[in-house]
């Protein structure tokens, strides 16, 4: 989950290594459903419509948060939320409102930072320490769907959820 164009759907291609699985798109606000991906027969990725979008409708937006919070609620078979924040931004209110109802519905969540492959290392970890300190959170993994950087550790804390390890 995350803002729309924040690389969700690149996430999810990258972590699996296979290119265009779930639609990405420069066009903010490509992912309009939430789609299923599963994956070894085991487990389901999914990858949710993003939020924040300029152009989206007063009435979208309504039917958006009414989607996400239910589906948040109602889904005890939810081992892991990942939080997607883009690392060149500061996180936004809505990304703010999405952490709030994770912790409401009591769900474990990860934080990732996209595109950090656009940063310097200066840059980045500034833009980390931000990210923690607004989402009040002890970790962000620095993420990049271009280089992987990151997905080795995204990983690994999903298979220690699914496996219940953690
Ligand atoms: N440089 C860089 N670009 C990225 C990265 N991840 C995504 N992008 C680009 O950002 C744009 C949006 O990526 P998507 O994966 O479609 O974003 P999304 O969050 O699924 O967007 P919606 O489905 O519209 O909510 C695309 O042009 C991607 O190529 C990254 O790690 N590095
Ligand atoms: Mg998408």
């Amino acid at each position: 989950m995350g803002r729309s164009n924040v690389g969700k759907s690149s996430l999810l291609n990258s972590l699996l290594g296979v290119d265009g699985l779930a639609r990405t798109s420069s066009t903010p606000g490509r992912t309009q459903s939430i789609n299923f991906f599963l994956i070894d027969r085991q487990f389901y990725f999914v990858d949710l419509p993003g939020y924040g979008y300029a152009k989206t409708s007063k009435e979208n937006r309504r039917l958006w948060g009414q989607l996400i919070e239910s589906y948040l609620a109602e889904r005890p078979q939810l081992v892991l939320s990942i939080l997607l924040v883009d690392a060149r931004h500061e996180p936004t209110p809505s990304d703010l409102q999405m952490k709030s109802w994770l912790q409401h519905y009591e769900l474990p969540f990860l934080v990732v930072s996209t595109k950090v492959d656009k940063l310097s290392s200066n840059e980045r970890r500034k833009s980390q320490q931000r990210a923690m300190i607004a989402l009040g959170v002890d970790r962000v993994i620095p993420y990049s769907s271009i280089t992987r950087e990151g997905a080795s550790q995204v990983w690994e804390i999903i298979h220690s959820r699914i496996k219940g390890t953690d």
